[in-house]
């Protein structure tokens, strides 16, 4: 079936803020006594707030209740968000502008498909936020990826079949995420790594807009 919707992820896509991710949990864990490192960082790509907190308390003997995780999140949210006031439109990822106005071109329908609960600032300080014509994010879903539902929610806001669906992804839990939605899975970055993508690209610049459109015929 033919693509007609690309569904962006957000962070390590559109803009890379895993620098920040890492600043912010790293001062929550040394606050904590917690070992925590950029190997360890890495695994937190495309993972929800409270789950990659979680990966990082694995690291603890201490039982941490809900409403102290609760309170670890909310100022690692602090941290991470004075960071974000950094961002400006210098941070767009390369090829990403020249994909937006190519698909746009094509009358191709364009979503962001986005763990990340501060998504809305993220666009908004970056300048793309009226760019997309749908945004599914952490904010309007129950499971995070790997689990399929940002990405069917922003099908479903597009009008479009899943199979219409293309999803450019920096994380494995993305990829796995498009291909249990049942889309098609342009890995980027560490994701052209991933076995099961579709297609596999070391980042947007060097992505030839047929190949993401015949996605279908490029895997037979
Ligand atoms: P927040 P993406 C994800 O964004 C990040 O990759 C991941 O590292 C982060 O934990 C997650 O968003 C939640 O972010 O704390 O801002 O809600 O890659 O799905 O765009
Ligand atoms: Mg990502």
């Amino acid at each position: 079936m033919k693509i007609s919707a690309v569904i962006f992820d957000l962070d390590g896509v559109i803009v890379s803020t895993d620098e920040y991710h890492y600043q912010a949990w790293k001062q929550i864990s040394d606050q904590e006594n917690i070992y925590f490192d950029r190997k360890i960082n890495e695994r937190l790509r495309g993972v929800s707030r409270m789950e990659s907190l979680d990966i990082i308390l694995s690291h603890s003997d201490k039982a941490y209740s809900e409403s102290e995780k609760q309170q670890l999140a909310l100022r690692k949210n602090d941290i991470y968000c004075e960071l974000l006031n950094k961002l400006s439109p210098n941070d767009i990822l390369p090829g990403v502008i020249n994909l937006l106005i190519s698909l746009k071109a094509r009358n191709i329908n364009i979503a962001i498909g986005s763990s990340s609960k501060n998504t809305p600032f993220i666009l908004e300080q970056i300048g793309l936020t009226a760019n997309f014509d749908s945004i599914a994010d952490g904010n309007s879903i129950k499971n995070s990826k790997p689990d399929p539902e940002v990405f069917l929610l922003a099908a479903k806001m597009l009008g479009v079949k899943p199979e219409e669906c293309a999803i450019i992804e920096d994380a494995q839990a993305g990829i796995d995420a498009a291909k249990a939605a049942g889309m098609k899975a342009v890995g980027i970055g560490t994701a052209a790594n991933c076995l099961n993508a579709d297609m596999k690209l070391q980042d947007l610049a060097n992505l030839d807009i047929d190949q993401l459109l015949e996605v279908n015929e490029i895997r037979s």
